[in-house]
């Protein structure tokens, strides 16, 4: 049985609301877990300092990597940088229950190593548009959960939830989707009862870190 923390990842194209789902968990959890977070931005502390900023977690527990180069590298290719925050901050607060880590916005590519988090979701929102469901890569279709997030902006965007969920679960096969906003009380309930569920395995040891694979070819074949 592991004893180190259940490192979670976050990943997703720019402004999907990644680091605010990092908040929401937080706010749910932080009272029952002990929580440790990781940011990724390529020039910045931007998202550190947002975390921070909105008091969900005491501020030296959510530490920024400044990447430097493309996202997906560091948390992919060479995730050095990134496993050494987290050894840092598992050492410094010990014992964490869950390491969250979020990736430096990318486009639809960006997975994790499975060498660096032990579980991955990958987040879109419906402000990109209700297609995107549709056009697959290894994130929405093996990402451990798919987060279509920001459902309140569903009816200013003319987006159908309910038909991007059904799409992301097609091009999923099966895998979990989940509609989330920040408003919606039901759906942070099910976002933090995943988070609680994935540790639950990881502690009794059968939790298998899956890794979504780089960018494949591939076709789109159904139609709609
Ligand atoms: N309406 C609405 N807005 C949201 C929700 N979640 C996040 N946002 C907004 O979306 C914007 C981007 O959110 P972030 O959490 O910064 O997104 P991000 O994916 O971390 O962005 P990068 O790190 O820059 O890639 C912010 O203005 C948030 O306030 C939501 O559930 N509903
Ligand atoms: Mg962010």
């Amino acid at each position: 049985m592991s004893t180190r923390a259940l490192r979670l990842g976050v990943c997703g194209p720019v402004g999907t609301g990644k680091s605010s789902l990092i908040a929401t968990i937080c706010r749910e959890l932080a009272g029952t877990l002990r929580l440790g977070v990781v940011t990724n931005d390529i020039y910045t502390d931007e998202d550190a300092r947002f975390l921070r900023s909105a008091g969900v977690l005491p501020a030296e527990r959510i530490v920024g990597v400044e990447t430097g180069a493309c996202p997906h590298t560091a948390i992919r290719d060479d995730v050095t940088a990134n496993l050494l925050a987290v050894e840092e901050l598992e050492e410094r607060f010990a014992p964490l229950d869950v390491v969250l880590v979020e990736s430096g916005g990318d486009n639809l590519t960006a997975t994790f190593s499975p060498a660096l988090v032990d579980v991955q979701l990958f987040v879109l929102d419906v402000a990109g548009g209700g297609d995107v469901a549709r056009k697959g890569g290894p994130g929405i279709e093996r990402a451990d959960l798919l987060v279509v997030n920001k459902t309140d902006l569903a009816p200013y965007v003319g987006v159908e939830v309910a038909r991007m969920v059904h799409d992301a679960e097609h091009a999923r096969q099966g895998r979990p989707v989940l509609a989330l906003s920040r408003t919606d009380p039901g759906s942070v309930d099910t976002l933090a009862a995943w988070v609680e569920d994935r540790l639950a395995h990881f502690r009794a040891g059968d939790l298998v870190p899956v890794d979504p694979g780089p960018m494949a070819a591939h076709a789109h074949p159904h139609p709609h």
